[in-house]
Formats: structure tokens, sequence, C-alpha cells
């Protein structure tokens, strides 16, 4: 038994604005598809966020049509949960469009019985928990869930040993985060599985579990500065690191293999000097290590001013893509900040940073994030944290509103699954 597992390809994500961005994720999309029919796969895995957003444009759905026409050409059955991105609160999703054209298996808590020779549904309350089917394996998995959501959801997700398990999630020890809200469940909450396929986190991670293997692949292109290709830094001295690999894994027998797909070249470059001149001829020299075709990412730090358009000009022609960050060094020493850590609740920092998603994203997550956190848990619980909220803000008048705010937000009841999905 052999498989491809994908995750957070991201088709249509225009980063940085520029169209082509989305065109450089469908071709490592259809790339890595492309390998894994080389690989003679048995099935494939998408571990949700196929797209940036649930609403594709018809360019976007036209893209990830022509990729998955190449499986359905090869007999390969593909199934696909939704991420945090794609997910849709509409009866008839992007994914449920592209399963009626048979080209993915839709898994997860859905309102109707699905049956076919690759998925089965079982009932859950009043709902249906279709699972994917391999000879004598089963593919369990359900779309992306906040973290109050998730605890509901998971008692259905208990499978036979003989399985693979599809989340995206970000399971607290593959995450290097001291932050209680920036992770959904931790390893010992996961039913046992053989193989874990999943997604969200766009950084390749591999845990082991017991025998069991639980794998990240990443995002396909390179989603942000953090995932570059080269870091680039000169302050004393010039300094070149080669950045991760992107890519999807093939799993053989339950253990995952890397695949390496290529991508355009990020350049996530930094620069620092006291003196304009010399910090001209630093980005200079710096330059030479980038591609024509590549994107850079630049973040220049200098006492002195910059002329900010001669710099793009020096720039703009190297690349395919350019950003220039300046930052002026004050001549006075700066005490060092204090950690947001120390101004913010969890919940407020995880807030801060769905909003600094690049669109409209965010902002639904955030709003998500709230709603549930007020409405889904019980009315004691919500006034604890308040409670930590007050005492970082102690005023009186705060005071006074949050506790009238509790008594609204308390009254709200979920009976069945299907008032939370
Ligand atoms: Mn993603």
């Amino acid at each position: 038994m052999k498989f491809a597992h994908f995750a957070d390809l991201h088709l249509g994500y225009e980063q940085y604005n520029q169209s082509w961005r989305a065109e450089d994720f469908a071709s490592a999309f259809r790339r890595a598809a492309e390998l894994a029919v080389i690989e003679r796969v048995d099935f494939v895995i998408i571990a949700g966020d196929l797209f940036h957003r649930s609403t594709p444009n018809p360019k976007t759905l036209n893209d990830a049509i022509e990729v998955l026409k190449i499986f359905r050409s090869h007999e390969i059955p593909v199934f696909a949960i939704e991420g945090n991105h794609d997910k849709s609160i509409r009866e008839m999703s992007a994914y449920h469009l592209l399963e009626s054209l048979e080209l993915l298996k839709v898994l997860g808590l859905r309102k109707e019985r699905v049956e076919d020779d690759f998925i089965t549904s079982v009932r859950v309350e009043n709902l249906y928990m279709t699972r994917g089917v391999f000879k004598d394996l089963e593919i369990v998995g359900d779309r992306h869930r906040t973290r109050w959501q998730f605890e509901k959801v998971l008692p259905y997700l208990k499978v036979e040993e003989n399985s693979i398990l599809v989340l995206h999630q970000t399971v607290k020890e593959a995450v290097d985060i001291d932050l209680n809200i920036a992770w959904d469940l931790t390893i010992d909450q996961l039913p046992k599985a053989k193989y874990y396929a999943m997604g969200h986190i766009h950084l390749r991670r591999e845990l082991k579990i017991g025998d069991a293997f639980l794998a990240y692949p990443g995002s396909i292109e390179r989603y942000d500065a953090r995932e570059a290709s080269h870091f680039i830094s000169y302050s004393e001295k010039l300094d070149v690191r080669e950045g991760e690999k992107k890519g999807f894994y093939i799993v053989e027998n339950f253990k995952p293999r890397f695949v390496p797909v290529e991508t355009r070249d990020l350049y996530s470059i930094s620069i620092e000097d006291d003196k304009r001149e010399r910090l001209e001829k630093k980005l200079v020299e710096t330059l030479e290590f980038v591609k024509e075709n590549g994107i850079a990412i630049i973040k220049l730090l200098c006492r002195e001013n910059v002329d900010q358009k001669r710099l793009s000009e020096l720039t703009t022609k190297r690349a395919k893509y350019t950003e220039i960050n300046f930052r002026r060094k004050d001549l006075k020493e700066i005490p060092e900040a204090k950690p947001e850590k120390e101004f913010f609740t969890d919940l407020e920092l995880k807030i801060l940073e769905i909003l600094k998603e690049d669109d409209e994203i965010g902002l639904k997550s955030a709003i998500e994030l709230l709603k549930e956190y007020y409405g889904l848990k019980d009315q004691a619980k919500v006034i604890k944290e308040d409670k930590e909220v007050r005492e970082a803000i102690p005023t009186e008048k705060s005071e006074a509103v949050s506790e009238r705010k509790i008594e609204e937000k308390g009254e709200k009841r979920f009976k069945t699954l299907l008032d939370f999905i």
C-alpha cells in the first residue's frame, strides 16, 4: 500500500498581490501530482487548504480540476478534507463540486449518507461520518475545526487500528510555541492510527507516536518569508543559509518519505549598517545571490535615512519581485520591548495573530473564534477567562461592562452535533 500525502496547496493565492504567484502554487501542485503518478500510488490524501479561499475563482477551480484529472485518468482515488482557508458553511462547497465531478471524495461529518466504492458513512447522532475505504484500510478524517468544535468531534474520529487519520489542525508537539491557544490538540488526545496525515502547519514536520508517524508535508509553495529558500543576512559579515525544501510525502507501509518539488526561489534578506553608503554597497553585494526569477523580501536597518527610490531602482531589476522594508535605527538605544505576552491574554494574542492574515480570511476566522469562544463554553468558564482579561486591564468601567456581557453570552446552549458544525 502506497499513497501520496499533500496539504496546504493554497491554489489561487496571489501572494504579494501578484497573479503569477497563484500560477506558481498551481504548477507546484501539478509537478507534485505528476511525481505521485510516477511513484504509482494507490491513492492520494489532501489534508486541507487545497484552495486559498473557500470561494475560488473560475481560473483557480480550473487549475484544481486540471491537476485532479491527472489522478482520475490513472484511476487513483483522492480523499480530501477542507482546511481553515477553504472550509465553507455553504451546503455545496468547492470540494463538493469537485466530488460531484468525481475528482475527489470529501471525508468527515455530513448531513447525508454517501456510499460508493471508496467511501462509506457511519451514522453519528443526527449526522453521518463519511470515511474513505481502500481495501482493508480506513481513511478517517474531518475538516478543520476550531479547538472547541474539535473536542466534540473527536469521539467520532475513533478508528480501527489499521487506519489513517486525516486532520487539518495544529498538534501542540509539532509547534515550538509556548502559547496555550496556538495549538488545537495534544498527541495524547489523538485516537490510535497507523498514520496521521496532517495539514495546517506550513513548514514540514514529522513526529513519531509509538510506531506511527504524524506528518505535516507543509505548504507546496513558499507561503511567507519564514519559508524562504535562502536566508541572507549582512551586518558584520555576509551570511547565506539555505532554507527548507518544499514538497509532499510518499507513504509506503505507513512510513513517510519526503519528495521535494521545485519551487520559485524566495530570498529573505536582512542588512544592517550605520552608514547609508555602506548599506547600499552591502545590498548590491547581496543581490548577486538572487536569481532573476526569484522573489526578494528585504529588510534594511540603518542609522541614516536612505533614498528609498534609489534602492528600489537598484533592486527591482534584480528579481521578479522585490519588497523593501526600511527601518531607521535610532541613535539612542531603544530599550528592549516587552514581549506581547505581558500585555495580552492568549485569546487576544491569537486574535492578533489571525488578523495578520493578508485578507478577509483573517477577519472571518477572528470573528468565528470569538463567537465560539464565548458561545460554546459554559458560563463558569467564560467568567474565569474574562477575569483574566480584566486583571490585565484593571479599570472599573470595563469590569462593569464585561460583567453584563457575560450574562448575555451565557444563555446560548448547544444540543446536538448538528448545532455546531
Ligand atoms: Mn494552510
